[in-house]
């Protein structure tokens, strides 16, 4: 029975032994265990748990191969029980990349030593650039036609340390002439596949004129923190529109459905601009309007050898006049073969 006793209690002193004079935990309290962030004097809080005081003496730390310790001497580094803070001297600023953090076993009052931790984070202090952009710096011939935008963060030291473009804050305004118009990130006329932006120039509510200079800002963040916040960009492109002056090919047409020269296109100056009214008029030789076009088929004005009701019209030569807000902008004549 006696015997018993004394092994319960030897037993129970093994056990709570260790927990008296036991340095319990050390964690990385600030910032997180392979945070990406955009502070390059992030102070680091490391968290000790101890069961006694720990020796401020013996205590180094370790922050990209410099070595901190605790005295009057090293300001950066202070022991506030139970954090151990280092604040970056102004001369010891992170660069972009990795930052090491490695404490060195030390101990407490009681004699027990801890066991060296380390840890890593990564500063991003670069903000998004364009990866690619279309049209850029050249003279759009096209009528309708699409401007994408491709945007990254890049990397200039390590992969792990560019946090990656944080697409919902991105923003592009388009200026032409004296319009501009904003597409935030979820703006139908800003579509995203997750990529690549593509506007349709369509889909927007400025219109371009012939010899315009477009400019497009792009505006965007990364997903990096700091207390100012994340690394961000504004960027911008520029391109032009060509002329588009009066055309009609082909002519003569033969719409007789057989895919060549069924229809003719035509084209005007400042036909990229939908705001104004406009109208082709189609007049046969006896000066009778037979058609009048009022809207494109997708980009393009085309006639097709019909008059107003879809009926053929027969083989002769036309008058085609393009209005543009009650003005004249072409004319001409086309023939229709039969
Ligand atoms: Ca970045
Ligand atoms: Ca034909």
């Amino acid at each position: 029975m006696r015997d018993h006793r004394a092994k319960f209690y030897f037993l129970l002193l093994c056990i709570s032994l260790p927990l008296f004079a036991q340095i319990t935990s050390i964690q990385l309290a600030e910032p997180t265990e392979g945070a990406i962030i955009a502070c390059q004097d992030q102070r680091i809080i490391i968290e000790i748990m101890a069961d006694s005081d720990i020796d401020p003496a013996t205590v180094a730390l370790e922050v990209n191969d410099s070595v901190y310790t605790l005295g009057l001497a090293d300001s950066n580094l202070i022991w506030n029980d139970p954090y151990l803070e280092y604040n970056p001297a102004a001369s010891e600023i992170y660069p972009d990349g990795r930052v090491s953090v490695v404490l060195h076993p030390f101990m407490d009052l009681s004699g027990d030593e801890s066991m060296e931790q380390s840890w890593e984070f990564f500063v991003d202090v670069t903000p998004p650039q364009i990866a690619m952009a279309s049209p850029m710096d050249e003279t759009v011939e096209e009528i309708a036609f699409d401007i994408t935008i491709e945007l990254e963060d890049p990397v200039f030291s390590i992969p792990e340390a560019a946090s990656g473009v944080n697409h919902n804050l991105t923003v592009v305004t388009i200026q032409a002439g004296g319009e501009e118009q904003v597409l935030s990130y979820g703006d139908p006329a800003l579509q995203f596949d997750g990529t690549t932006y593509t506007i349709s120039t369509d889909d927007l509510d400025i219109a371009f004129m012939d010899n315009q200079e477009i400019i497009v800002f792009v505006e965007t963040c990364d997903l990096s923190g700091c207390v100012s916040g994340p690394n961000c960009a504004n960027i911008q492109f520029n391109f032009g529109t060509g002329e588009s002056p009066c055309y009609l090919e082909p002519n003569p047409i033969t719409p007789n459905g057989d895919g060549i020269n069924d229809f003719a296109e035509l084209r005007y100056p400042n036909m990229r601009d939908a705001s104004k009214d406009r109208a082709i008029h189609i007049f046969d030789q006896q000066s009778n309007k037979v058609r009048e076009i009022t809207s494109p088929e997708g980009a393009a004005w085309i006639w097709n050898g019909r008059d107003d009701d879809g009926m053929p019209m027969g083989q002769g030569t036309y008058l085609y006049v393009v209005i543009v807000d009650d003005e004249v902008e072409c004319d001409g004549t086309i023939t229709v073969l039969r």
